[in-house]
């Protein structure tokens, strides 16, 4: 799958393993009902979010799969606290949600695993802070959809490449050079919060529901489906723009995805494949997160639209 020259070794085998997991999660995820695996766990993660059983199961094999790999340092997950070093100098550091949009899973949604790669230290064990860079310092980043087909969508190079799991499980590379195209008439955002988003934000989407006779001049569809893996997905396939902003709810709160294991891998792959992504003001890869968990505001996707966005507090 990933015989490609640009791809260091390390980073090659990573994905490998990745690709391996997120297959087996594939498995998980389709037999779940049948396996009595979905529903609540009855727990909370480190962010006070109610856990599924398969948050914990996915978030368990990922972290087996890449403990046992030569060259994982460290992993963090949106599920776990703390970052567990392996002990391991050099190779990776690898951030995940196992399980993005598990809120979706028992009620047959897609949902997906989110990645991002970064560069261990090569002289000592890797430490939490380690995964404290910008989203440019990545070495690779990607995504699975596990919904009518699944896909694994993957960046390690200036190329997004998308590859379709087969009926053996093997990973076929089925879209080479994914490319977000500039202009869009679809925007994807949870239009139930409205009334907590700053003005940018709302006069933004309030001229793009006010169609062609607006100031925008062209009419626009609107999407959500509540997993960020499906609707990124769609914007890397079609274009779009997503948008979780700051609001007014946890006004303490710099948004509601975490900047490690969701924005910067998103950001990674959209603006490779020509899109952009922000916080609503600076581009989302010069961030760096003060913390694993920390969150921040997303605006991604198609660059004409993502520019349009200045939502400045
Ligand atoms: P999760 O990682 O706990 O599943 O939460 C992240 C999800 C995203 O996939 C999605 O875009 C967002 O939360 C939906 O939030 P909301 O329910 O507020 O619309
Ligand atoms: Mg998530």
């Amino acid at each position: 799958m990933l015989q490609d020259e640009a791809a260091p070794s390390a980073v090659r085998e990573v994905l490998g393993v990745l690709g391996e997991a997120c297959a087996e999660i594939s498995r998980l995820v389709r037999s779940a009902a049948v396996a009595g695996q979905l529903g609540a766990a009855q727990t909370v993660n480190v962010q006070d979010e109610d856990q599924k059983a398969l948050d914990i199961l996915t978030d368990e094999l990922l972290t087996a799969r890449l403990s046992a790999c030569a060259h994982v340092a460290a992993l963090a997950s949106e599920e776990q606290a703390e970052a567990i070093s392996t002990g391991r100098t050099g190779g990776c550091l690898v951030a995940f949600d196992p399980l993005d949009g598990s809120s979706n899973v028992d009620v047959n949604v897609s949902v997906g695993t989110i990645f991002s790669l970064r560069r261990a230290p090569d002289t000592r064990p890797a430490h939490a802070e380690d995964f404290l860079g910008d989203g440019r310092s990545q070495l690779a980043a990607g995504y699975a959809v596990y919904g009518p087909q699944s896909m694994l969508v993957l960046s390690f190079d200036a190329r997004v490449m998308a590859f379709s799991l087969d009926e053996h499980g093997a990973w076929i590379l089925t879209e080479p050079s994914l490319q977000v195209p500039a202009a869009t008439k679809e925007f994807a955002i949870n239009m139930s919060n409205r009334r907590h988003w700053r003005a940018p934000v709302a006069a933004y989407i309030d001229d793009c529901l006010a169609g062609r006779e607006g100031p925008r001049g062209k009419d626009f569809n609107m999407r959500w489906v509540g997993s960020m893996v499906a609707d990124v997905h769609r914007i890397l396939m079609r274009g779009g723009v997503f948008l979780y902003p700051w609001d007014a709810r946890e006004p303490d709160r710099p948004g509601k995805l975490r900047m490690l294991y969701e924005g910067h891998p998103m950001a990674l792959l959209v603006e490779r494949a020509g899109g952009r992504a922000t916080d609503g003001v600076r581009p989302l890869l010069d961030r760096t997160p003060p913390s694993l968990h920390a969150r921040t505001a997303i605006v991604l996707g198609s660059a004409e639209e993502v520019e349009r966005v200045r939502d400045v507090g």
